[in-house]
């Protein structure tokens, strides 16, 4: 079974819409109003969609998030079931303090596809890479990068991390400037972040390091259609946390998961620019109109591009 094309544009239109909302708060220092904006309208605009939607990957749990909480049901439910992974602020900060790279974001499969991912840390890597074994999570960094220079006939030189500003990343920074490897810090962002190994245009070879669970099922899904290598693994630290795991249905903590394993079938991706980043423009006022830039993937059509949106509040 296959996602309806009709979806890709719908879904544009939703993160399109979330966008200009929290667009009104970009440099206003109000990263709670910044996000509250988008996940309103992104909750109004889902409820028209023609789908019997569940929020699987959202805001946080009913007690803790009143809207686009996990497990809410969203659309008409005259359509197809569908389980849905929302960011609708990624890169509070950024949008906070107008800099760039926040966006909106959204990835949808079909009913059960998605994996239910708790809101905890993920170690994560990614490439431009098809085959298996060439980059792994139990692989030393060092190791990586060789493999994968060898795979890219490249020289650690010429190889571009990518990693998240972080000290828990002290030691994996630290190895990485030891064999020369050009490393792209960022402060936020790590959907955008994962997704900046997709195109040579960005100059960046590997994605790796810990981030937020969330964004890593977020960008697997537009991963896949990129046909690029991501590996996943949850990291449960607290009692709370393995009890939330546990709640959900993982036995082994420890696992290590492949892209398939987190989104199965067919998806669709859609993220949208509030500030301008590497992926994408932000939203941009012409003539009186909002316009914006999103990124869209359908895994089984194969199409991944950039559509531009004039949007109507
Ligand atoms: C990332 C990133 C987010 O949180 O997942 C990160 O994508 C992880 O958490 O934009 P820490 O900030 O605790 O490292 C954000 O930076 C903010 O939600």
């Amino acid at each position: 079974m296959t996602i309806d094309q009709k979806f890709i544009d719908q879904l544009a239109n939703v993160t399109s819409k979330a966008a200009v909302a929290s667009y009104s708060f970009v440099g206003k220092k109000d990263k709670i109003a910044a996000d509250k904006a988008a996940v309103d309208s992104m909750r109004k605009e889902l409820n028209k969609l023609d789908i019997k939607g569940q929020i699987v990957i959202g805001e946080g749990e009913l007690d803790e998030a009143p809207m686009l909480y996990i497990g809410e049901k969203v659309g008409t439910t005259n359509g197809p079931e569908i389980d849905i992974a929302v960011d609708p602020l990624e890169g509070t900060n950024f949008a906070a303090n107008n800099l760039p790279g926040a966006l909106s974001v959204i990835a949808i499969t079909e009913k059960n596809n998605l994996f239910n991912a708790p809101e905890t840390y993920m170690e994560k890597i990614c490439a431009k890479v098809r085959e298996k074994g060439v980059v792994d999570l139990d692989y030393s960094t060092k190791e990586n990068i060789f493999n994968l220079c060898e795979y890219l006939n490249k020289k650690p030189e010429s190889i571009t991390a990518c990693i998240m500003d972080r000290p828990r990343h002290k030691k994996i920074i630290t190895e990485l400037n030891q064999i020369g490897v050009k490393i792209k810090l960022i402060t936020d962002g790590d959907v955008s972040g994962a997704l900046l190994v997709t195109n040579n245009k960005y100059n960046v070879d590997i994605f790796l390091g810990i981030g937020g669970g969330p964004e890593g099922v977020l960008a697997a899904a537009a991963l896949e259609t990129f046909k690029c290598f991501f590996q996943g693994r949850f990291l449960f630290d607290t009692v709370e946390d393995k009890m939330r795991a546990n709640k959900m249905g993982i036995s082994d903590l420890t696992k290590k998961y492949e892209l398939n394993e987190i989104v199965r079938g067919d998806s669709i991706f859609c993220a949208t620019g509030i500030t301008t980043g590497d992926l994408v423009s932000g939203i941009k006022v012409e003539n009186n109109e909002f316009v914006s830039e999103t990124l869209v993937t359908h895994m089984s059509s194969g199409i991944k591009k950039v559509i531009k949106k004039v949007v109507n509040r």
